[in-house]
C-alpha cells in the first residue's frame, strides 16, 4: 500500500495532500484527525512534518527550574501548588535562598534558568529585578526565562504601572525570555471554571504580543485533559498560530496534560496516554509556524515522553533539577534527569540528541 492508499482508507487524502504542501489545517481537520481511530495515522503525519522541520534531531537543555514562592492570590482548581499567605506548606525564597539553590548547581554548565512562582499579594516589582540580577550575576552565559504573563499582569497591578512598563524594567535587569504557563485553555466558559481569577485567554495572548513586540521571545502551553473539549484545544491552538503569524515570537509550544492529584477538581481521570499523544500530534499539525514541540518528561512521564518525540515533538526540556507544580499535582517522573540520562532516552528511540541553550540555540560542549 502507498502512502497515499493508507491515508485514503481513513479519508485523509485532502489533510495528507495539505501536510505535504505545507498548508495550513482547518479546525475542522483537527476534529477529523481527533476522531480518527488509529493514532499511527495522526503520528505519521506529526513525525513526517516533525523530520521535515528537525530530522531526526531531539533538542534537551542543562536547565534549572526554580519555583520562588507557592503563595498566589489566585486559586486555580487545577493547581495542587499553590497556599495562601499563612498557610501550611506556603514558602517563599529570600535572595540568600536563591542564591543557594543556584550554586548548589554551580559544577554543571547550565544554559537556562526557569524561573517562575505564583502572584505572591505583596512582594515589590525591585525583588524581581534583584532576583535577575543575582540570575545574571552567577549564571551571566544562561538564557534567562522568567516570569509568565501572569505574573507579569500581577506585577503591573501590584505596582500600578502598566505591563509594557513591567516588562522594560525586567527586560533591563536581564530577562531574555518568558515561559509559557498561564496559557491554560483560552475558552472562556472553561477558563472560568478552572482558574475564574486569571487574566482571561485574551490578555494573556495580548501580553505575549506586547513582550514580541520589545523583543521578548515567548514559549506557550495549553493545559489539557480537564474540563475541556478536543473543541477547545483546537481553538486555543488556532489563537496561537494566528498571534504567532503576526509576531513570530513563539519558540516552543508545550502541552502539558493535567496531573489530577492534591486540588479542588475532583473526579477527573487522567487522559489515556493515546488521547495524550494526539493532542501532541494535532499540535504539530496545526501549529505550522511554531518550530518546536516541547515533550516535557516531568508531566508526561519518562516512557510517554519518548513516545511523543515520534508524535511530533522534538524536544524534551531538560535538566530540571527541582519541580514543584507538577510533582505537588502527582507527577511521578523524577526531580532532576543528567545530561547523561537525556541523551540515552533519545539515543534509545534511535533519534540525534542535540544540546541546545535556553533560545533553541545549539550548544557545543565537550
Ligand atoms: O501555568 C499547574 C501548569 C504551568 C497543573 O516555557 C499544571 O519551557 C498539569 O508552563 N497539571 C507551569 N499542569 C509550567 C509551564 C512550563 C513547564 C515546562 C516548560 C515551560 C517552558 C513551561 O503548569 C502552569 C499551569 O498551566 N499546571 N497545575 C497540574 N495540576
Ligand atoms: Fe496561582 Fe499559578 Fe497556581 Fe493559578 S496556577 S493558583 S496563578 S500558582
Amino acid at each position: 500500500m502507498t502512502d497515499k492508499d493508507f491515508y485514503k482508507k481513513y479519508g485523509f487524502s485532502g489533510i495528507y495532500e495539505k501536510t505535504l504542501a505545507g498548508e495550513r489545517l482547518s479546525l475542522e481537520e483537527g476534529e477529523q484527525l481527533f476522531a480518527c481511530p488509529d493514532p499511527l495515522v495522526l503520528g505519521s503525519l506529526a513525525h513526517f512534518l516533525r523530520r521535515k522541520i528537525h530530522g531526526d534531531d531531539t533538542t534537551y537543555v542543562l536547565n534549572q527550574q526554580l519555583n520562588y514562592t507557592n503563595i498566589c492570590v489566585n486559586h486555580c482548581s487545577f493547581c495542587s501548588y499553590h497556599r495562601a499567605k499563612g498557610k501550611n506548606g506556603a514558602f517563599l525564597f529570600s535572595l540568600e535562598d536563591v542564591r543557594a539553590k543556584i550554586l548548589s548547581q554551580a559544577r554543571q554548565p547550565i544554559t537556562e534558568i526557569h524561573c517562575v512562582g505564583g502572584c505572591h499579594p505583596d512582594l515589590p516589582l525591585a525583588f524581581y529585578e534583584d532576583m535577575l540580577k543575582l540570575f545574571k550575576e552567577l549564571r551571566p552565559r544562561a538564557t534567562l526565562k522568567c516570569f509568565t504573563a501572569v505574573e507579569i499582569e500581577h506585577f503591573a497591578k501590584q505596582e500600578q504601572i502598566s505591563t509594557a512598563q513591567v516588562l522594560c524594567r525586567l527586560k533591563a535587569a536581564g530577562l531574555d525570555m518568558m515561559p509559557g504557563g498561564g496559557a491554560e485553555i483560552f475558552a472562556p466558559e472553561i477558563r472560568k471554571q478552572i482558574c475564574p481569577q486569571k487574566i482571561s485567554g485574551q490578555r494573556w495572548l495580548d501580553i505575549s504580543q506586547e513582550a514580541h513586540e520589545m523583543g521578548i521571545k515567548t514559549n506557550c502551553t495549553m493545559l489539557f485533559g480537564h474540563l475541556e473539549e478536543r473543541r477547545h484545544r483546537l481553538e486555543h491552538l488556532d489563537l496561537l498560530r494566528r498571534l504567532q503569524d503576526r509576531t513570530g515570537g513563539f519558540v516552543c509550544f508545550i502541552p502539558l496534560p493535567f496531573q489530577t492529584r492534591n486540588n479542588s477538581l475532583k473526579g477527573i481521570a487522567p487522559l489515556s496516554g493515546i488521547e495524550e499523544l494526539k493532542t501532541m500530534a494535532v499540535s504539530r499539525l496545526l501549529l505550522d509556524n511554531i518550530p518546536n514541540i516541547k515533550s516535557y518528561w516531568v508531566m508526561l512521564g519518562l516512557k510517554q515522553a519518548q513516545a511523543a518525540l515520534f508524535y511530533g515533538a522534538n524536544d524534551l526540556d531538560g535538566t530540571v533539577v527541582e519541580e514543584k507544580i507538577g510533582h505537588m499535582a502527582g507527577a511521578d517522573s523524577p526531580q532532576i534527569l543528567s545530561r547523561f540520562e537525556l541523551e540515552g532516552m533519545i539515543r534509545g528511540c534511535g533519534l540525534n540528541p542535540v544540546q541546545r541553550n535556553g533560545s533553541f540555540e545549539t550548544v557545543v560542549s565537550g
